[in-house]
This record gives C-alpha cells, sequence and structure tokens, in this order.
C-alpha cells in the first residue's frame, strides 16, 4: 500500500474544506451528531486508479455537513488518520491513485458544523481495473488551426456517446488538425482504444500520441446519419507519466464525404504492462520537412518521430534566418509535444533554417537534425477578429465558430450595421511591397446585408450581397493591387441588401493578401 499519495490526497481535500468545518458565529452549539451516512456505493470495475464512491446526504439537526472518506485494502481497517483518504462537502468523492486491480474497503463518516461525527457507515467494497477512460470532450484543447467544440452532444444523437459527447474538430482539408492534452497519472505500456464518429461530413480520422500515428486512417464517412465505429483497438505503447498529445487529424476523405471533419467519443488507455525504465536518449528524428501552408505566409515543419525506450515527450525546434545558425536558448523558437510546429506570424518569402530534437520524460536529449530549410508562403492572412478598428457608424462584435461553419482562427468580426450607409474602418500592415490579390472571407447568412469593400479609401471589386439562406463561408476575390509595406484601411460599406433579407449586418472573418 502506498500511503504517502493517499495522505498528500486527504491533505489537499482538508485544506480546502477547513473554513466549512469552523464554528459558525452567531449559532448555539450544537450536541447532536449527524446519523450514520446510508446508501454507500462503491464503483471501481474497469478503471485503472480510481473508484468513484457516492453516498446518501446525512440526516443532521444542523446543516451542512462535511463526509470524511476512510478506505484501506485490509477489510479490516478502522476509521482513523492513517485511513483517512479525502473529504468531500458533497455527496460522493472520486478517490485516485487506487493502483491495478486492487480490492479496497470504504466507510464514510458525517460531520456537522460543530465538528460532530456519525458513526461510520457500513462498509462497501471495490476492485480498481486497468483501463483509464477519456471522454474526447474532457480533454482540454492544446492548439489547432480549425474550429473545435467540446463537448458536442450532436442532437437527436445522445444515446450514442459516453458521458455527455464527443469531441468535434471542424476540420477542411488535410492540413488541419487538433491536439488534445492527457493527462497520464502512472508510467505504462497501454494500448490506446478509441471510438470515431460517422457521418456523411466526416473524413478519414487518425489519432496520433505524442505524434505517433497509432493504426490506420479510419474511414469516418456514411451516406446518412450517425453512428460511433465499434472499439478500436490501435497500439500498445510505452508512456511515460505526466501529459501527452493526442492529435487528430484527417488523412484524406472518401471521395463520397462532403467534408473532413472528425469526431472521437472517447480514449481508453488499458495498461497492459509496466513501463520500461527510461534509460537511454532518444534516437534522431527522420524525414524533417519545412513547407508553406497554402493561403498563408506559415511553415509547417514536420518530421518522423524518434524512437525511444519510452514515448518522447517532446521536441526543442531551433531556427533562424541564417543558415549555419548555431541551436541555443536565442534560437529555440517552442518545445512541442508532437511532430509538427507550425511557425506562424512570418514575412514572406522569408527563409528559414531548422535544426530538432527530441526529448524524453526522463529530461533526455536525442541528437539534433541536421539543419534542413523551407521558404515562408506567398499568402498574408490577417484574421478580422484581431484588426484594429479605426471607425465604425454601428457596433463590432466578435463570434466564435457558428453556424456549422469553422472561422479562420475559430473567429470572425461582425460588423452589426443597420442601415445603408454604415461604415467600418479596420486597419491591417504589409511586411513588404509588392502587387497582391485581395480576397475577403465572410460568412453567408439569411439576415446579412450587401457591402462594398475598400481599400485606402479605393473601392476593390463588387459590392457582396452576404444573403444566404443556407449559412456558408466563402472567399470573394477583388483582384490585384499594388500595396507598399506600412499600414492600411480596409473600410466595409453597406450598400444595400438583398430582397429577402430583413438585415444588413456583415461579418469579416479574413482578409487574404496573395503576393503576386
Ligand atoms: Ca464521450
Ligand atoms: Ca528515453
Ligand atoms: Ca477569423
Amino acid at each position: 500500500m502506498k500511503a504517502k499519495q493517499y495522505i498528500a490526497i486527504a491533505a489537499t481535500a482538508a485544506t480546502v474544506l477547513v473554513g466549512s468545518v469552523s464554528s459558525s458565529p452567531g449559532r448555539p452549539p450544537d450536541a447532536v451528531a449527524p446519523e450514520p451516512v446510508t446508501g454507500l456505493a462503491a464503483a471501481g470495475v474497469g478503471d485503472l486508479n480510481r473508484i468513484q464512491l457516492s453516498w446518501n446526504a446525512a440526516v443532521d439537526n444542523v446543516a451542512p455537513d462535511i463526509y470524511r472518506v476512510y478506505g484501506s485494502t485490509d477489510p479490516r481497517f478502522r476509521p482513523g488518520k492513517r485511513t483517512l483518504l479525502g473529504e468531500s462537502a458533497l455527496t460522493g468523492l472520486r478517490v485516485d491513485g487506487l493502483g491495478t486491480h486492487q480490492t479496497w474497503y470504504f466507510k464514510v463518516v458525517a460531520l456537522d458544523t460543530w465538528g460532530n461525527e456519525s458513526d461510520a457507515s457500513v462498509r462497501v467494497t471495490a476492485t480498481t481495473g486497468d483501463t483509464i477512460r477519456y471522454e474526447g470532450e474532457d480533454l482540454a484543447l492544446v492548439r489547432s488551426n480549425t474550429g473545435v467544440v467540446t463537448p458536442n452532444p450532436m442532437r437527436g444523437y445522445t444515446g450514442v456517446w459516453s458521458d455527455h459527447g464527443q469531441v468535434f474538430v471542424q476540420a477542411r482539408g488535410t492540413t488541419d488538425f487538433a491536439d488534445l492534452a492527457l493527462d497520464l497519472p502512472a508510467a505504462g505500456t497501454y494500448e490506446v482504444r478509441t471510438s470515431f464518429t460517422r457521418a456523411p461530413d466526416y473524413g478519414q480520422a487518425t489519432l496520433a500520441v505524442d505524434g505517433h500515428l497509432l493504426g490506420s486512417p479510419v474511414d469516418a464517412y456514411i451516406p446518412s446519419g450517425v453512428e460511433k465505429t465499434d472499439d478500436l483497438a490501435l497500439a500498445p505503447i510505452p508512456m511515460a507519466k505526466g501529459t501527452h498529445v493526442v492529435t487528430l487529424a484527417p488523412a484524406g476523405r472518401n471521395s463520397a464525404s462532403k467534408g473532413f471533419q472528425i469526431g472521437v467519443d472517447y480514449v481508453d488507455l488499458k495498461l497492459t504492462g509496466a513501463a520500461p525504465e527510461d534509460r537511454t536518449a532518444p534516437g534522431p528524428i527522420a524525414d524533417p520537412v519545412a513547407a508553406p501552408v497554402e493561403g498563408s505566409s506559415t511553415l509547417r515543419v514536420t518530421w518522423t518521430p524518434a524512437a525511444d525506450d519510452v514515448l518522447v515527450t517532446g521536441y526543442e525546434v531551433y531556427g533562424s534566418t541564417t543558415a549555419g545558425f548555431e541551436p541555443s536558448t536565442a534560437t529555440l523558437l517552442d518545445t512541442v509535444p508532437g511532430a509538427r510546429f507550425d511557425h506562424g506570424g512570418l514575412p514572406l518569402r522569408q527563409n528559414w533554417f531548422y535544426r530538432v530534437r527530441a526529448v524524453d520524460g526522463a529530461g533526455h536529449r536525442g541528437p539534433l537534425s541536421a539543419e534542413f530549410g523551407g521558404i515562408s508562403g506567398d499568402s498574408l492572412t490577417v484574421e478580422g477578429e484581431t484588426m484594429t478598428q479605426i471607425a465604425t457608424t454601428a457596433a463590432f462584435a466578435i463570434q466564435n465558430n457558428c453556424c456549422s461553419q469553422a472561422f479562420s482562427g475559430g473567429r470572425q468580426l461582425r460588423f452589426i450595421a443597420t442601415k445603408e450607409g454604415d461604415t467600418a474602418e479596420l486597419e491591417f500592415t504589409v511586411g513588404m511591397d509588392g502587387s497582391y490579390t485581395v480576397a475577403t472571407t465572410s460568412l453567408y447568412a439569411r439576415d446579412y446585408g450587401t457591402v462594398q469593400f475598400a481599400i485606402d479609401g479605393v473601392p476593390v471589386g463588387a459590392p457582396v450581397d452576404l444573403y444566404s439562406a443556407p449559412y456558408k463561408l466563402e472567399p470573394v476575390s477583388h483582384g490585384t493591387l499594388d500595396l507598399a509595406a506600412g499600414a492600411h484601411r480596409l473600410t466595409m460599406t453597406i450598400v444595400g441588401r438583398n430582397t429577402a433579407s430583413p438585415g444588413f449586418q456583415v461579418s469579416l472573418d479574413k482578409l487574404t493578401l496573395t503576393l503576386g
């Protein structure tokens, strides 16, 4: 029994709850102890490391109560300091750190505000399993270049999901991805199991852990409705304790599919063996590439993950605009969890040189890769929601993904115009002189108006009628324009509305400037 762990848990809970058990001024002393807790239940089947306890609220003359949870692997245990596992002000507690295939025994004691203790409840028992379930909808988003919705219950299909839904990645192509964090409480060799969602606009889903692609892409297209794949066993992998990154990305799509989206209900980690001790440094990375991401100036740096005794935990990416540079803290661009680094915010057509190495959970570093490089792209993307607002005759609002659309950067700028003639002026900056093709991407909606865009006071392109009954998100090209390096003004002027539209508002997801 690893008693230290449990004392740590108990100490944390007690610290939080000290305030609620202190005496209440103005109340008469209370000498009546709560009645023993009833309805105590323990559930742990299948769950590695933890057991969920629940019970009924204790009967007492003065509320509120708190509850102390005692437990042991010894069925003859008595409630006391050494067997205190935690406290809760609620009628339940999840106790962690309980190990694999361990049978535990529990009792609960109720306390009132004056510290009067009830007798202990009856004893209950439960056994831990070997699997940790991470609900897709509970995984924290680390980074993504598209919309990610959690939880996504998919109305009308609620019975399909484990817990309260799925994580939904609104991928629009094979360069879109979502990185999600998974916190592993103990090192080990784990088999990764998951279930992907299938729908008519879903792509070929892949799942990677720390950049290691597990299994083959799963075609998640079905002609109609929504369903899930069976539980898919992907691969056993040795993993260090701590934070890992699950990457969801489409490898392509079925020719019949309308999209590249991915949905994941859960990720299960089933412990199949102990983790080998982390004795060796990671090997070299392989096949590094730095390639521009279409429609942006971003350079995407990718490589094949390094081999190691335990899965590597991250990669250090060094970079410079000077060939033959020295990797150092000054040239460390980022430490990333997976085998990909998006080098964004770059000037157009700039030469970059990189070196990458792997790092493991024990702090070992792999060898630095040879230098490799790439040239940043031709397109400057200016997000509508991040443009400086200079002047306006109506309100602005920044709107998150809506209307089944994935905005660039996850947000768009709404210009809530109320009449013809309303104008909004925004500022953007260009890094270099050049001839640029100008395009804007806006939402089309059933209450949107017609807008004329202008740059530095000169209209570009024709008015754009943003009325559409089904929502859509589309770029509109406005032709080519010479722009000098420096700040410029983008003006949106409402010039009317479609006869079918009741409103005048418009939006700007992004402005794209592509060097000719
Ligand atoms: Ca779920
Ligand atoms: Ca290692
Ligand atoms: Ca945007």
